[in-house]
């Protein structure tokens, strides 16, 4: 990558780990305050720390780092920035970063506890939604960016498939782009006219709806990047290709047609949709899990594959040839192995009654703990033992390698206890978004700690070693970053590792985008216009007018 964009990269990377180390810190402190080993100054709120929680990690730290990865990523494949796509590039993430730091500020001033979901009836100042309304466009600019780099590589490269990073860049960013419509037609048409007073009310089902017609969306735009390092770095370092080129395209176009129209099952228990359209977009749920079932096939024939080169034998002789002793590989294995429980509870969430028993319960915080929380963020940890010496120009050294691997252990074990007795205590009842932890001391609620798993010790054990775990990170980072010495030509740990794919079999009409735009609009269609249509009919009086609607 050229100078521009890997300045441009650590500024993304710089950005997200400052985030990082804010989030993990509050992540803490919700610990200890389950546990009620502390008490909160008067001057700090419990729902202010777990906003800051929530924004700083599932939010900042991963935008940032995702168009860190894609910027580097996307000159590697299709050469250097041009100067318009660099300064873009540059605009787009100061415009971001402007907007998270406004953000920032508005809720540790106290004026934004409305958690990182920050939907009606919570309401924040004004200004917070208009903060939250440039990080959006930042990102927008920096998209748009890079797809202009790619339209520019199509043109000058006519018939030809586009390098799979660059594929699975623009069918992430055309997710993207699409999910924020509706976020941003509830920030602008909704929030802010509600928050600033220039209407008295505010249409609360629809303005949730069109928060999960985002929501959802948002997490696959957490998950595809770090499919992208399953697909393509894995392979490499098992020293084999893509196992097929069509297949992973699919998947990825798989996730533009149905991660959108699936908004309704974080609604389930929300009155004013019929169970028509819930039970649809369940349906459609189900469908969004199929590329990622591809995906797990795909991963388990490329270690086979590999496996079987190095020669191993019997039915899963092919564990022994693994690359353990590389941390690139070792970090991604975990996390895609912490993916197995976390997306079988993702299914046991969307299945419309079981939704009733673990709805709004600490359950779900599990879930999303080791969904984004380690498959996500443990590949992010992984890419970066690579991207940062990359962009620096420095190398891994086996001390750092060392505390590499103490950090991931570290990571899945905090992970493995918090997530756990998150899990149990969501299923015992236990509600999720609550300062109360022992719920007034109420005699079941008492109960429910008798378990080693349902205890908020247990929770409490998790997050420090989870804290310990973050601090050698932000240690590891520093060190790759400014300490470690500089990598000499043909270092394996500065390098970018893209495995090769042959795409000389795969249909050429994959990569007709307008085919995927058109396709998931009708979905989209499909599932909301009905529902969407309904809320803005049977809303209450008072709540009609066109901005409230
Ligand atoms: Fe989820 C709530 C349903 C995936 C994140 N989810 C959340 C929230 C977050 C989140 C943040 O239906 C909380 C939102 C809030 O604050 O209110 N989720 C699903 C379903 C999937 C799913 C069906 N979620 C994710 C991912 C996330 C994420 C990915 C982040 C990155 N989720 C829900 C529902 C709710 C929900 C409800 C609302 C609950 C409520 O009531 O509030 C699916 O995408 C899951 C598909 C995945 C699988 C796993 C198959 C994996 C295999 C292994 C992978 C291995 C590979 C390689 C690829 C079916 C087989 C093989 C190699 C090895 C070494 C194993």
């Amino acid at each position: 990558a050229a100078a521009s964009e890997r300045k441009l990269a650590l500024w993304n990377i710089g950005f997200a780990y400052t985030a990082f180390l804010v989030g993990t810190l509050c992540g803490l402190i919700q610990v200890f305050m389950r546990n009620e080993m502390i008490q909160l100054p008067v001057w700090l709120d419990y729902y202010q720390v777990l906003t800051v929680h929530g924004v700083t990690l599932a939010l900042v730290y991963t935008t940032f780092f995702i168009y860190a990865f894609l910027i580097t990523g996307m000159s590697r494949s299709l050469g250097s920035f041009g100067p318009k796509v660099a300064r873009w590039s540059w605009i787009g993430f100061f415009v971001a970063a402007a907007g998270t730091v406004w953000a920032t500020i508005e809720i540790l001033s106290g004026r934004a506890s409305v958690l990182y979901t920050f939907y009606a009836p919570l309401k924040a100042s004004g200004w917070f939604y208009v903060s939250l309304a440039l990080l959006i466009i930042g990102t927008w600019i920096i998209s748009f960016s890079l797809i202009a780099h790619y339209v520019k590589w199509r043109k000058a490269n006519p018939g030809v498939m586009s390098p799979l990073f660059a594929f699975m860049t623009i069918s992430t960013l055309i997710m993207w782009i699409i999910a924020c419509l509706g976020v941003v037609a509830a920030v602008v048409f909704m929030y802010i006219p509600w928050a600033f007073g220039w209407v008295d009310t505010i249409n609360v089902e629809l303005s949730r709806t069109l928060f999960w017609f985002f929501g959802h969306p948002l997490v696959y735009f957490w998950l595809l990047p770090a499919y992208m390092a399953w697909y393509l770095v894995v392979p490499k370092l098992l020293g084999t290709r893509v196992f097929s080129d069509s297949l992973a395209r699919l998947s990825f176009l798989l996730f533009i047609l149905f991660s959108i129209p699936v908004g309704l099952h974080h609604q389930l228990t929300e009155p004013g949709v019929a169970d028509f359209w819930k039970f649809l977009q369940v349906t459609l749920t189900f469908m969004v899990v199929i590329p990622t079932l591809m995906t797990a096939f795909s991963l388990f024939a490329t270690f086979e594959i590999s496996g079987r080169q190095k020669g191993a034998k019997g039915l899963f002789g092919w564990v022994g040839k693994l690359p353990w002793h590389d941390i690139r590989f070792t970090s991604l294995f975990i996390a895609m192995v912490f993916f197995i429980p976390g997306g079988a509870g993702g299914i046991i969430n969307t299945s419309f009654q079981l939704n009733e028993l673990v709805h709004n319960t600490l359950w779900v915080v599990g879930h999303f703990h080791i969904t984004v929380g380690t498959p996500v963020a443990m590949t992010f940890m992984g890419i970066s033992f690579w991207l940062i010496p990359y962009l620096t120009g420095r190398t891994l050294t086996k001390t750092t390698k060392k505390l590499a691997f103490v950090q991931i252990i570290s990571w899945s074990v905090g992970m493995l206890f918090m997530s756990t007795a998150q899990h149990v205590l969501g299923l015992l009842g236990a509600p999720r978004r609550t300062q109360h932890s022992n719920y007034s001391d109420h005699p079941t609620v008492l109960g429910w700690f008798d378990g080693f798993f349902s205890n908020t010790s247990t929770l409490a054990l998790g997050g420090i070693i989870l804290f310990f775990s973050a601090m050698l990170l932000m240690v590891i980072v520093f060190r790759l970053w400014l300490i470690e010495p500089r990598s000499e030509e043909g270092d394996l740990y500065a390098e970018f590792p893209i495995a090769e794919s042959d795409a000389s079999a795969t249909p050429r009409w994959l990569e007709n985008w307008w085919i995927w735009i058109g396709i998931a609009v009708a979905l989209i269609l499909l599932a909301y216009t009905f529902p969407i249509t309904h809320m803005i009919q049977d809303a209450p009086p008072g709540s009609k007018g066109f901005i409230n609607w």
